[in-house]
């Protein structure tokens, strides 16, 4: 269930999303992701909120329709100004076949509002990533064509969506004022900082630009067969701008805009180029290792080559062959490159590599800062961020510095520096 709490729905602002199942089911999504928003918490935004059906034995043995029913009509109740709700089911739901179809079908109706049902029990697929593919679906089957055939919105030729920008740490807030000041028109946020209606104009865009391509290609896909809207990938994580941004966006790039004094040019744009931070000299050459989930693992890479390191092993949780395809582009000849690792397979990658900065997750950050190699977290950002675009790449520089060059270090030695000191009082050289 993460995918959908932590990524595609769970940050579209607007809306309830119920864990439906016993109540520790989503306790692991809780609040899990840092995806920023604005919006006062309870009354007309709920990110950070958990709603669960707290399923008993009872609700197993007769079902847990009627339950969810009533939670819903409680939701309505209580929190009058939210646009929707999703139903995710929890393991148990699938497990007893509970028709939460029909339940969400009868909720929109009485209350006019759309009520989704989330079919992501966590035992479907080999990883999360059919979690990303289940709730893509979702929004096509109940939410994207809300709007077809309405042209109240007053559209413009620079109208474009990101998707696949999560706001983790603020990142689409960054991805954003980029865009903006290169004249594009962002009416939509996928899902960061989201909202229903966003979701429901994106029909309406020019172009998608997608971010995470992991979690987001069958939505974007589907909008470009089922409304003709192309969609570019684009990388909103380095220094370099002429990379980030590919030729064919910069033919929708204003030429009447304020910050866009060149034509066809391939400069940052004056506003961005006001606000860039100082970046912080470079930490030295050193060797990174990165395992983050399906599409960090390659989207940084260039970023640490813009800070003069190199990724010498990298690798996913839970990408697809097309991702490995990309990803090999990205690297140099003898980077080491794995999949679905174990955590003792990691370690002994670690320990025969021994990079001067390893880029995981909170379950592998002690156990490295353990044996001495510096750490950052790569899916949270460490609780720091943006680290999209130019404010956020001065960020993402300081922080990498901050945790090499940290003093700490020196008063640990990585185990295959040290000389072990035995119980008997021996001291033995590891090997
Ligand atoms: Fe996309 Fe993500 Fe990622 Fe992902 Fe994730 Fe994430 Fe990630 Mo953690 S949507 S695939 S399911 S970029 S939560 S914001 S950091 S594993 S590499």
């Amino acid at each position: 269930m993460p995918a959908p709490k932590g990524v595609v729905w769970g940050p579209i602002k607007d809306m309830v999303h119920v864990s439906h199942g016993p109540v520790g089911c989503g306790q692991y999504s809780r609040a899990g992701r840092r995806n920023y928003y604005v919006g006062t918490t309870g009354v007309d935004t709920f990110g950070t909120m958990n709603f669960t059906s707290d399923f008993q034995e009872k609700d197993i043995v007769f079902g847990g329709d009627k339950k969810l029913d009533k939670i819903i009509t409680e939701i309505e109740q209580l929190f009058p100004l939210h646009k929707g709700v999703t139903i995710r089911s929890e393991c148990p739901i699938g497990l007893i076949g509970d028709d939460i179809e029909a339940v969400a079908k009868k909720k929109t109706k009485e209350f006019g509002k759309p009520v989704v049902p989330v079919r992501c029990e966590g035992f479907r697929g080999v990883s999360q990533s059919l979690g990303h593919h289940i709730a893509n679906d979702a929004i096509r089957d109940w939410v994207i064509g809300n709007r077809d055939g309405d042209d109240s919105f007053k559209t413009t030729p620079y109208d474009v969506a990101i998707i696949g920008d999560y706001n983790i740490g603020g990142d689409a807030w960054a991805s954003r004022i980029l865009l903006e000041a290169m004249g594009l028109r962002v009416i939509a946020q996928w899902s960061g900082d989201g909202s229903l209606s966003e979701i429901e104009l994106t029909p309406k865009v020019k172009l998608n630009l997608v971010h995470c391509y992991r979690s987001m290609n069958y939505l974007s896909r589907h909008l470009e067969e089922k409304y003709g809207i192309p969609l570019d990938r684009v990388q909103l994580l380095r220094s370099h701008q002429d990379r980030r941004v590919p030729a064919h966006d910069r033919r929708l790039l204003r030429r009447d805009h304020p910050g866009q004094r060149r034509a066809g040019h391939r400069q940052v744009p004056t506003p961005v180029r006001g606000s860039h931070r100082e970046i912080p000299a470079p930490p030295g050459r050193k060797r990174v290792m990165l395992y983050v989930g399906g599409l960090r693992p390659r989207h940084i890479v260039g970023a640490y080559e813009d800070l003069g390191m190199e990724v010498v092993g990298t690798g996913y949780e839970f990408a697809h062959n097309d991702d490995y395809d990309r990803t090999i582009k990205e690297l140099g000849d003898a980077t080491l490159l794995y999949d679905d690792l174990t955590a003792y397979e990691f370690e002994v990658f670690a320990d025969k590599i021994r990079p001067d900065l390893i880029g995981s997750g909170i379950k592998e950050k002690y156990i490295f800062q353990k044996m001495g190699i510096p750490f950052r977290q790569m899916h949270s950002w460490d609780y720091s961020g943006p680290y999209h675009d130019y404010d956020g790449f001065a960020i993402f520089a300081r922080d990498m510095d901050m945790t090499i060059n940290n003093p700490c270090w020196q008063e640990l030695q990585a185990p295959w520096l040290r000389t072990d000191t035995a119980a008997d009082g021996t001291k033995a050289a590891r090997a």
